[in-house]
C-alpha cells in the first residue's frame, strides 16, 4: 500500500493546465489521530475567476473541436490512469477521511474509474430522437435534435465519498463536451488533486478540468457558484447548502442539479429472510461510519419480529470493529472532530428525548494515537416517537432508530412521514408486497432485499429536501447538455 501522496508536497489548485498556489494555506487533518496529513493551497477569488475563464477559453480550443469518439477515448484513458495509481488514490482517500480500507478499495476508488468508463460508453451510444412531421395542409418536415454542451460547469462536492461523488459529475460533464471547475470539500482535497494529475498525464487539454480548493460560504465554493460566467451548477451536499447555492444561482437563472441529504427508512416485514435483512441493515446503517447519503437512519420492523430483530442488529453492531482503517477495522472515525461533536450531540439528544440506547451511544475506548481520532460507537436507539428530532433530522453517523409497525399501510405512512425523500429499503419475501410498497415510497431510489446496489444507467436523486433533478445514465447526459431541435422542411 502507498503512503499518503501529499505528505512531502502540498495539495495545489489546478487551473488552465497548471498546478498553482492560491492565497494562503489550510491544514488537511487526518481524522484517525488528529495529525496534520498535509497542507492545502486556498484558492483566492481571483484564482476561482481565472479557473472559470480558463474553462471558457478551453471551449474554443481543441476540446471544443474534439469528436465525441475522441472525447470518449480520453475518458477511458482517465479511468486507466486512476486504476494505474489505485493504491495512491486509496491511501489519499483514507488519509483524508479515515474510511475503512475495504470501503476505499472496493467502492470509492473502483467507482471513481467506473464513472469515466460508464459515461464514455453512454455518451458514445447516445441517440437523439427524430420525428417526421406531416401537417394537414400538406407541409412535411423532419425534426431532429442535436445536443451541445452547456459550457462551464461548476461542480461542488462533499467529503463522504470524495472521488466517487466528484467523478459521478465530472465524467458525464466531460463526456458531453463541457469544461468543469471543481470545488471538492475542504475536508477531502487529495483525490481530486490526484485526479488533476491523471488528467494532466492523459493529455486532457488545459482548462478542461480545473480544480480550486477552499471552504464553502464566503470562500471558494461561494465564489465559484456566484461567478456570472459559469453556465450550470451541480452540487452534492447538505440540503441547507443546496438552498444557499440555489439563491445564488437564481441571480443568473443557472440550471442546477442537487443531490442532498436524507433520512432514509428501511421497512422490515415479518416474512423477510431474517438473516439477509439483518445483514443488509447492518450494512445500510454502518457503512462508511453511517456517512453515506443513502444510509438507513430509520428502521421500521413488523411487530412479530421486532424484539428479535433489535437484538440481532445490536449483536451485529457490537461485533463491528472500530479503529485504524489500516488495521482492517470495519469502521474508522467520522470525518472530523467537528462532525463528531454533531453526532455526539444527537446521541445526547436521543437520551433527552427518552430513547432507549440499545447499544453504543458514546465514544469507544481506543488507546495510543487513536485517542486523538474522531471515533464514535455504532449506536442503536429505540423508543422514540415520529416527532423526535432524532427521528426527523439527518444525523449522518453510525446510528439508527428502530420502531415497530403493525400493518403495511402503517409502514408506508411512517416511511413517508419525513421532510426528506432520497432512498428506502424494503425487506420482504412477498413479491406483490415488494412492488406495492416500493411504488408508494416518496423517494428517488428503492431497494428491495438489497442496499446500495448500483447500475450507473439508472436515475439517481431525491424528492423533497433530498434534491432537485436526477443524474445517472441518460438523466446525466440530459442535464449536462442542451438539446437544440432542428426542423427541416421536406
Ligand atoms: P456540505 O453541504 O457542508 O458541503 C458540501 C460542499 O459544499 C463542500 O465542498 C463545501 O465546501 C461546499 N459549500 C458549503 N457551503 C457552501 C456555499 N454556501 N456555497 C458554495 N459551496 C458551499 O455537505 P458535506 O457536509 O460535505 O456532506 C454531507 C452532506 O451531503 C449530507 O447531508 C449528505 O446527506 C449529503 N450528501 C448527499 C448525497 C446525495 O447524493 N444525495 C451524496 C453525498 C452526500
Ligand atoms: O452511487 C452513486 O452514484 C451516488 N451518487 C451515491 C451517493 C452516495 C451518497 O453519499
Amino acid at each position: 500500500m502507498s503512503a499518503y501522496p501529499f505528505a512531502e508536497r502540498p495539495v495545489l489548485n489546478y487551473v488552465g493546465g497548471t498546478f498553482v498556489e492560491g492565497d494562503g494555506w489550510f491544514d488537511n487533518v487526518n481524522p484517525v489521530d488528529g495529525s496534520v496529513a498535509g497542507r492545502v493551497s486556498l484558492a483566492s477569488r481571483d484564482l476561482v475567476d481565472r479557473a472559470v475563464a480558463a474553462g471558457r477559453a478551453a471551449l474554443k480550443g481543441p476540446w471544443g473541436r474534439m469528436s465525441q469518439a475522441e472525447r470518449c477515448k480520453l475518458l477511458v484513458r482517465i479511468a486507466e490512469g486512476i486504476e494505474a495509481r489505485f493504491d495512491e488514490f486509496a491511501a489519499a482517500e483514507i488519509a483524508d477521511t479515515g474510511k475503512s480500507l475495504h470501503q476505499a478499495r472496493t467502492i470509492d476508488i473502483p467507482r471513481g474509474a467506473a464513472n469515466f468508463r460508464a459515461f464514455a460508453a453512454l455518451a458514445e451510444a447516445r441517440a437523439m430522437p427524430s420525428f417526421r412531421t406531416d401537417l394537414p395542409d400538406g407541409r412535411s418536415a423532419i425534426n431532429y435534435a442535436v445536443a451541445r454542451p452547456l459550457g462551464v460547469v461548476a461542480i461542488v462536492s462533499p467529503w463522504n465519498l470524495p472521488l466517487l461523488l466528484m467523478t459521478w459529475k465530472v465524467a458525464p460533464a466531460l463526456a458531453c463536451g463541457n469544461v468543469v471547475v471543481v470545488k471538492p470539500s475542504e475536508e477531502t482535497p487529495s483525490t481530486a488533486t490526484l485526479l488533476a494529475e491523471v488528467m494532466d498525464a492523459a493529455g486532457v487539454p488545459p482548462g478542461v478540468f480545473n480544480l480550486v480548493h477552499g471552504f464553502g460560504a464566503a470562500s471558494t465554493g461561494e465564489w465559484l457558484t456566484a461567478n456570472p460566467d459559469i453556465d450550470a451548477i451541480t452540487f452534492t451536499g447538505e440540503s441547507a447548502t443546496g438552498g444557499a447555492i440555489m439563491r445564488v444561482a437564481a441571480a443568473g437563472v443557472k440550471p442546477v442539479s442537487f443531490e442532498l441529504g436524507g433520512k432514509n427508512a428501511a421497512l422490515v416485514f415479518a416474512d423477510c429472510d431474517f438473516d439477509e435483512a439483518v445483514a443488509g441493515t447492518v450494512r445500510s446503517v454502518f457503512s462508511n461510519c453511517g456517512q453515506v447519503c443513502l444510509c438507513t437512519e430509520r428502521v421500521y420492523v413488523e411487530r412479530p419480529i421486532f424484539d428479535r430483530f433489535v437484538k440481532a442488529l445490536a449483536e451485529r453492531a457490537e461485533a463491528l470493529t472500530v479503529g485504524d482503517p489500516w488495521s482492517g477495522a470495519d469502521m474508522g472515525p467520522l470525518i472530523s472532530h467537528g462532525h463528531r461533536e454533531k453526532v455526539l450531540s444527537y446521541y445526547a439528544l436521543a437520551r433527552d428525548e427518552g430513547a432507549t440506547v440499545v447499544t453504543g451511544g458514546g465514544v469507544p475506548e481506543l488507546g495510543g494515537a487513536l485517542a486523538g481520532g474522531a471515533f464514535v460507537q455504532p449506536t442503536i436507539l429505540t423508543g422514540l416517537g415520529q416527532d423526535a428530532r432524532c427521528v426527523r433530522e439527518e444525523i449522518f453517523g453510525p446510528v439508527c432508530h428502530i420502531a415497530p409497525f403493525d400493518s403495511e399501510e402503517e409502514a408506508v405512512e411512517l416511511a413517508n412521514d419525513t421532510d426528506y425523500g432520497l432512498a428506502a429499503a424494503i425487506w420482504t419475501r412477498d413479491v406483490g408486497r415488494a412492488h406495492r410498497v416500493a411504488a408508494q415510497m416518496e423517494v428517488g431510489i428503492v431497494w428491495v432485499n438489497e442496499w446500495f446496489l448500483r447500475d450507473l444507467r439508472t436515475p439517481f436523486g431525491g424528492m423533497k429536501l433530498s434534491g432537485i433533478g436526477r443524474e445517472g445514465g441518460e438523466h446525466s447526459l440530459n442535464f449536462y447538455s442542451e438539446p437544440t431541435n432542428i426542423c427541416v422542411k421536406l
